[in-house]
């Protein structure tokens, strides 16, 4: 059998997001026609980097983001840091012809966003690719509803009303970990899950806003120091530090195609875990979809008789679903990681046909652009702040 050269991808960090990353990384060629594999893994502390390497049976690992740049052996970044190291990864490695997958939100301001583009632009027009990391348009219920939406099963868009909720930082005690700290974050909720669905309003309904009215809250505005952290769990040491990001974000919006939108962000709603919520209200029907119930959604056929419509409960898992011809018989059913196979097999598969993949940094620098509008305008009392189209 005839294999394609594999992808030679090097892997920026390894804490949450550095994990399910190998772990897509490695799934993706055993179940999908991609060939490609993780040669190098980077992190700071070389006896913490080096255990995963082992783990995840990555054969090289290094302390300095700029090895991996700079290798001749290697064909990709994956860079999965937080935001405020980005940009610089991003640049170097663009203009080093190093094709790069970036973890979300993009950047922490819409200058870096903006130049990261123009970079990305004209790598693009030498053939090197990039994209931008939301997880979740891997998710094969978003991708039938987008279907639905697309084929005008719900008609014209009136509403789109979405939020994400999680909890984990409602204890008072809670450190301040990095990511409820400006300088690395960018931002609190707002960007670290306001993102996502101001993508995933975008993905699913084509439309983008053009204006926002914001508020945000900071209820907590002291933490304890960190002591230890991994993924989204941490133990508290010495001292106290300053939350300077929102705990909570709010906000409304009109979009490009005439429909009025709602989100919001916070980690403050008790005893929601992951729960991403978005419906959508057309002149024809709605769909409705809750990530905590990943592989299904609901659809109300508006052109039914009222008193059989209803909402129809869709198990997304059959293998006319996007990417589930890959996996289980359909009802069995998939998880948050699979997003991720999902997001690197659509990378892999765009560099390898040396086009470009979905979504693209021009995607990524919207999202930035719409954060940044929320900030304005909720620092200025949630007035109106328009966004150009
Ligand atoms: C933490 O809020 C977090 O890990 C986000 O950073 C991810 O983007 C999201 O997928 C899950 O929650």
């Amino acid at each position: 059998m005839h294999h394609k050269p594999a992808l030679r991808v090097a892997l920026i960090g390894y804490s949450f997001m550095g994990k399910i990353h190998a772990q897509a990384w490695q799934t993706a060629p055993r179940f999908f026609d991609v060939e490609a594999r993780v040669d190098l893994v980077v992190g700071r502390d070389e006896a913490a980097v080096a255990d995963f390497a082992h783990r995840f049976d990555i054969p090289r690992w290094t302390t300095d983001w700029r090895d991996a740049v700079n290798d001749p052996d290697i064909d990709a970044i994956d860079i999965c840091v937080p935001g405020d190291l980005h940009a610089e990864i991003s640049d170097a490695a663009l203009a080093a012809g190093k094709h790069v997958l970036c973890e979300k939100p993009l950047a922490n301001s819409v200058a870096d966003a903006e130049r990261m583009t123009r970079i990305a632009a004209d790598a693009r027009a030498k053939g090197v690719q990039s994209m931008v990391g939301f997880s979740y348009r891997g998710t094969p219920a978003l991708g039938a509803m987008k279907k639905l939406i697309e084929e005008g099963r719900i008609g014209t868009i009136r509403h789109i009303r979405a939020t994400y909720l999680q909890d984990w930082i409602v204890d008072e005690d809670f450190p301040l970990v990095w990511r409820l700290q400006r300088d690395k974050a960018g931002s609190g909720s707002l960007g670290d899950i306001g993102a996502h669905i101001v993508d995933m309003a975008t993905f699913l309904t084509g439309q983008r806003l053009t204006g926002v009215s914001a508020l945000t809250e900071t209820f907590v505005k002291e933490r304890p120091m960190v002591a230890s952290s991994g993924s989204l769990a941490a133990t508290a040491g010495e001292g106290t530090g300053v939350v300077d990001v929102d705990d909570a974000a709010v906000f409304i919006a009109r979009t490009d195609g005439g429909a009025l939108a709602t989100f919001e962000a916070t980690r403050f709603a008790a005893g929601r875990k992951n729960a991403i919520r978005i419906e959508i209200n057309g002149s024809k029907g709605s769909v409705a979809f809750d990530f905590e119930r990943m592989n299904e959604f609901e659809f109300h056929d508006h052109t039914l008789p009222g008193a059989e419509a209803g909402f129809r409960r869709i198990l997304a898992t059959e293998p006319e679903h996007p990417h589930l011809e890959a996996w289980w018989p359909a009802g069995h059913g998939l998880g948050y990681e699979h997003t991720f196979t999902h997001e690197v097999v659509e990378f892999a598969r765009a560099v390898a046909a040396g086009t470009a993949p979905s979504p693209s940094y021009e995607d990524g620098l919207y999202v930035q652009r719409v954060l940044d509008a929320v900030e304005r305008s909720a620092a200025a009392g949630a007035g109106w702040v328009a966004l150009e189209g």
